[in-house]
């Protein structure tokens, strides 16, 4: 035998001119990495790049950043923002990695130790992609999205005689004013949960901080209604004649605190549209700005986009038919969206064992349902195995552990935007054997055509077969 020596090379991926080399972290499907290029909130005339303007309108004096790479290092996304080692967001079972040390931004917090370290402009937004593994359904995509802004004030910068909490009341002052009542029903701060961050801020300074913050955002919230309900051509049908129903909940983020998430009642549930809280002064300390205080917040453009012009679907923002795109202009007026007619949807349900070593599905850890302030849906246990996130290429006979959003990462890449919504309906342990069973229901439908039965059939198949050969499951 000949012995044509040839250096093993190494694997890469190539992504915006760059080439990366690819390991056992990689997990970023080529159904993603296509969908890298189109920038949504860049494009003319599209409602994602619509709302990022009319949000931007509300901080005039604010540096807008609209152009950064998704491409990040585990150390921008995470590290950055003191999220801690064993965080269920860095995991691969939520995370789209192009190899160990770099991802693809979860969210534009990845950009905000930078951005605070160039210090540019005392207010700031940074509009761009994001990308997660997540569920399906309605208002969940795995890319989207977000706008960060930011606000700080400088310590050693403050007029004479004035103190910083004093300087950031005298800014509310200048803020427009609103009549929307929003509930607020939690203290400013929470010893455990949400805790003042002594001995660095007093409490007149979170408190006024986080007054500016909620004023600045509840403007952007009144702002996005009234061009909705002219849209809607004043009182308007549909969603949009309801009265406004908005409340400021506790939130946590490694990164500030207090923390707090806004959310809008939209068709009899409650969407958060952003998270938000003061900036964890390791953030900016660590960024060579200690003297500085101030918030930040997340805000998802989809999920704003959806409310402005009464989108029933985010899968609808990816549609390149000209009945979706040719709605939306950056000139005029703001229209509400029209529906092109509602095709039928399917829904077909698959039930199966798990492999017999699986403990159970562990689930997303992300935000809480709209409404019912619990975790994500219920079935499995909310455990994160730190099992998912070691390499599974040295594969025994045990089957690797199966997380929902494997599955839903199977969907997608069998059905596309085909798949409207999954959803786990029923899961028991047979009290014998002891093992889990579940069942899925996907509901199949196009926007843009009339999905066939047999259509539906062999994509429902094809993840049937998908879901034995990739997970060992046995199907019922
Ligand atoms: C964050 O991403 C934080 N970085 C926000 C933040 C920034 C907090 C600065 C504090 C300071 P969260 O995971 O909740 O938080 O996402 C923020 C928003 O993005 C959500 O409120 C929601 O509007 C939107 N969002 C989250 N996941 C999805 C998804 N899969 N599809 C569409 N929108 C989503
Ligand atoms: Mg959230």
């Amino acid at each position: 035998m000949t012995s044509t020596y040839s250096s093993p090379k190494k694997a890469e991926l190539s992504l915006l001119n760059q080439t990366h080399v690819i390991d056992e972290w990689t997990n970023v499907p080529t159904s993603i990495l296509g969908s890298v290029s189109r920038r949504l909130h860049l494009q003319p005339n599209h409602p994602i790049s619509i709302t990022r303007k009319l949000i931007e309108s509300r901080f005039p004096e604010y540096q807008h950043h609209n152009d950064l790479s998704p491409v990040v290092t585990v150390a921008q996304n995470f590290d950055s923002l003191g999220f801690p080692s064993d965080h269920p967001g860095r995991s691969k079972t939520d995370t789209y990695y192009i190899n160990k040390s770099t991802v693809l931004r979860t969210h534009t917090s990845a950009h905000q130790a930078d951005t605070f370290r160039a210090n540019t402009s005392a207010g700031f937004t940074i509009s761009a992609d994001v990308y997660r593994r997540d569920a399906i359904d309605r208002s969940h995509y795995p890319i989207f999205h977000q706008m960060e802004g930011a606000m700080t004030w400088d310590r050693n910068a403050l007029p004479k005689g004035k103190t910083l909490a004093q300087q950031v009341l005298e800014d509310v002052e200048k803020l427009p004013k609103h009549d929307l009542v929003v509930e607020d029903p939690n203290p400013p701060t929470h010893p455990e949960r949400n805790p003042l961050q002594s001995p660095d801020h007093t409490e007149e300074e979170a408190a006024a901080i986080a007054t500016h913050l909620k004023r600045s955002l509840e403007l952007v919230v009144v702002e996005i209604f009234s061009r909705a309900k002219a849209a809607a051509g004043g009182g308007g049908a549909g969603a949009s004649s309801d009265p406004l129903k908005v409340r400021w909940i506790e939130a946590y983020f490694p990164f500030t605190s207090p923390s707090w998430e806004l959310e809008i009642l939209w068709q009899g549930d409650w969407l958060e549209v952003l998270g938000c809280g003061v900036v964890k002064q390791d953030i900016l300390a660590n960024a060579g700005a200690p003297e500085r205080l101030g918030w930040a917040f997340g805000l998802g453009l989809e999920r704003i986009a959806m409310l402005l012009y009464e989108i029933p679907d985010i899968r609808l923002f990816w549609s390149e038919d000209p009945r979706f795109l040719n709605q939306f202009s950056d000139a005029g007026p703001l229209r509400r969206f029209v529906p092109f007619s509602k095709y039928p949807a399917c829904y077909k349900d698959v039930s199966f064992w798990l492999p017999p070593s699986t403990p159970s599905v562990t689930m997303p850890m992300g935000e809480t349902k709209p409404g019912t302030g619990a975790p994500n849906p219920a079935g499995g246990q909310s455990t994160t195995t730190t099992t998912t996130t070691t390499n599974t290429a040295t594969t025994t006979t045990d089957p690797p552990p199966l997380h929902e959003n494997d599955i839903m990462e199977l969907v997608r890449s069998t059905a596309g935007d085909l798949a409207e919504s999954v959803s786990l309906i029923d899961a028991f342990t047979h009290p014998k054997t002891a093992r889990r069973s579940l069942c899925y229901r996907i509901n199949y439908r196009s926007l843009e055509r009339t999905l066939t039965n047999a259509e539906a059939d062999a994509l429902h198949r094809r993840i049937e077969v998908g879901l034995v050969r990739e997970f060992g499951v046995e199907l019922r």
